[in-house]
């Protein structure tokens, strides 16, 4: 039976098409027809859809007769290319024997190309490397095969041309992964039932579903099976496969990648990374994968402040999808009660902003995400990051001068066809406007790949923001040293251009290490909504001047009193979208 499986993933950098290609293997197993679905049929969620970019793993089981001989069961794992969904890639690698390692013959090897192909070297993984997207007029077919040729160090003749579009040689890479992709090891005689789980997600009706691959032993409906690491019993209600729908099955032989329904309530208990096992096996779990931490973290708030209820609920419902999602409550003055909310990177959080906004109909208001800092005693750490960046030769000296911009240390340089260059840098520099400038100096031609590094010491402390003497926590944020001074003007300034004038003076100071480094004031005013134009309004007329003062009471109904001062929200919107 082993003989007859193989199970493979695709990995790339981000819009290399591997949801394309997957599209392709699909249809020439007749899993579905062509022409019959939606382009990237696996991305299922429809923000996923929308954006045109996978963030989740997607499983799914396909037939195949080679040559009418046997029948082959292939299980194919696609994987997101954007990094901070590269946990996705990891889980997935644990699962499979071999790769197929997609790359767009117009990008050529990005950043992700070479942390995804090193993750699967890592493995021992059998790679299969194919320039896609051969079809389009800037493809640059040889180039590409030539970098391939350098980094993985294997003959040219190994590398498969596709396009993944119209399925131009796909027919011949579906028979290679076939050939070349081992199958699954037999366990030892004997061995009880170990299988990984590497993703779940909860269903109202069944419970928890969780995604595994049986590594030995087999898995079936009425099992009395437990969690080894949660050390949770229960009885498997039922078993399948992905076809990409759950299609329930008689046995999940060992090998094979199916799904288990399993009835337990809370999603906590059936953590990735856990085994199951037989409820009285003594075996221990399988090694699974390192925990996923958050890396940065913003503040959420509803604009309403009556939907703070509808915010956690919302929340705890997203996180049964997405255990990589972290909340704590926190209340602001200001901004009333809300989540502290912990993100793997930009994009997840604006996934999830969005996610948010859409789904659960929420008004939200989201302080710019920011890296969390440590302290012990007077000393601050901060999290830093190790950087690859992949660009062409030409553009080499502007990076550099770059990253030392942005307080990076130099690690290493690899100069082949285009320049890999690493570097350690601090993950608040990264998160700020970096990837642009990237961008903009390489005209587009720069990836970036990233992981967290460690926790370094720094210069830093609180830039606190004073209104009228009153420190206010929500503009309020750990600062290094190095940064504190821009950081501190760049802020009062957006402060005054936002807090409408008041009744009386407002100074707005922002003090750093016991001194005011820098400060602005905006003089009273007092608006008479009853004087237009220089002219008086609603004069003698006691219903329209009533209704005027009506209006600017309902205007204060939205004001914010930060300490001693009115602030309309929106001023807080805005200020958290332009950082
Ligand atoms: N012309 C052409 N376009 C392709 C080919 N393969 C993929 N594309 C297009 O490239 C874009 C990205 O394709 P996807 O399959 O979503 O890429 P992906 O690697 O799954 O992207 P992520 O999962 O977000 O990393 C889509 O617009 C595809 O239609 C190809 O062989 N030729
Ligand atoms: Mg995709």
């Amino acid at each position: 039976m082993l003989d007859r499986i193989r199970n493979f993933a695709i990995i790339a950098h981000i819009d290399h098409g591997k949801s394309t290609l997957a599209d392709r293997l699909l249809e020439l197993t007749h899993v579905v027809s062509a022409g019959k679905h939606e382009e990237q049929m696996l991305d299922r969620n429809p923000i996923s859809r929308e954006r045109g970019i996978t963030i989740k793993l997607a499983p799914v089981t396909m037939e195949f007769r080679i040559h009418n001989s046997k029948l082959i069961i292939l299980n194919l794992i696609d994987t997101p290319g954007h990094v901070d969904f590269s946990y996705e890639v990891d889980r997935t690698l644990a699962c499979v024997e071999g790769v197929v390692l997609l790359v767009d013959a117009t990008q050529g090897i990005q950043a992700q190309t070479i942390s995804n192909a090193y993750k699967a070297i890592e493995k021992n993984l059998v790679i299969i490397p194919v320039v896609n997207k051969i079809d389009l007029p800037g493809a640059q077919v040889e180039k590409v095969k030539q970098q391939i040729v350098d980094f993985l160090g294997i003959p040219e003749g190994d590398i498969f041309e596709i396009s993944a579009k119209t399925g131009h040689n796909v027919q011949n890479l579906l028979d290679s992964i076939i050939s070349s992709v081992p199958s699954p090891t037999a366990s030892k005689e004997g061995v009880e039932s170990r299988a990984l789980v590497f993703d779940s997600y909860y269903d109202s009706h069944r419970g928890v579903i969780a995604f595994v691959r049986v590594f030995s032993g087999e898995l079936k409906h009425g099992m009395k099976v437990r969690l080894a690491q949660g050390n949770r019993a229960f009885e498997v209600q039922e078993v399948g496969i992905f076809k990409p729908d759950l299609i329930p099955q008689n046995v999940l032989d060992e090998g094979s990648i199916g799904y288990v329904v399993t009835n337990l309530k809370d999603i906590h208990e059936v953590r990735v990374g856990d085994s199951i096992v037989p409820e009285r096996s003594t075996l221990p779990a399988l090694s699974g994968y390192r925990r996923v931490k958050s890396m940065v973290y913003a503040s959420v708030f509803t604009t309403d402040t009556a939907d703070y209820l509808n915010l956690k609920k919302a929340l705890e419902k997203l996180y049964l999808n997405d255990s990589s999602l972290e909340f704590t409550p926190i209340f602001s003055q200001a901004l009333g009660a809300g989540f502290r909310v912990g993100f793997l990177g930009l994009l997840h959080a604006d996934v999830v902003r969005e996610r948010l906004e859409r789904e659960f109909g929420l008004d939200l208001v989201l302080t710019p995400p920011q890296v969390e800092y440590r302290k012990e005693g007077d000393q601050f750490f901060e999290p830093h990051v190790k950087i690859l960046i992949v660009v062409p030769q030409e553009y080499s000296g502007p990076v550099m001068q770059l990253c030392e911009k942005y307080r990076a240390k130099f690690i290493t340089m690899d100069n082949k066809n285009q320049i890999t260059v690493q570097y350690d840098m601090p993950l608040s520099e990264m998160i700020s406007d970096f990837f642009d400038k990237l961008k903009s100096v390489t005209s587009g031609y720069a990836s970036l790949d990233w992981e967290f590094a460690d926790y370094v010491p720094v210069k830093a402390d609180k830039l606190e923001v004073q209104l009228n003497m009153e420190p206010i926590e929500e503009f309020s944020e750990v600062v290094v040293q190095e940064r504190a001074q821009e950081k501190a003007i760049d802020l009062v300034k957006k402060l005054k251009e936002l807090i409408p004038r008041q009744q009386y003076e407002v100074k707005i100071q922002a003090k750093y290490k016991g001194k005011i480094i820098a400060s602005e004031r905006i003089s009273p005013f007092r608006k008479n909504v009853l004087i237009k134009s220089g002219k008086v309004v609603g004069a003698g007329d006691v219903g329209r001047k009533n209704k005027l003062l009506d209006k600017q009471k309902e205007g204060k109904k939205r004001m914010k009193m930060v300490g001693k001062v009115e602030i309309p929200k929106e001023a807080f919107l805005k200020l958290f979208n332009k950082q």
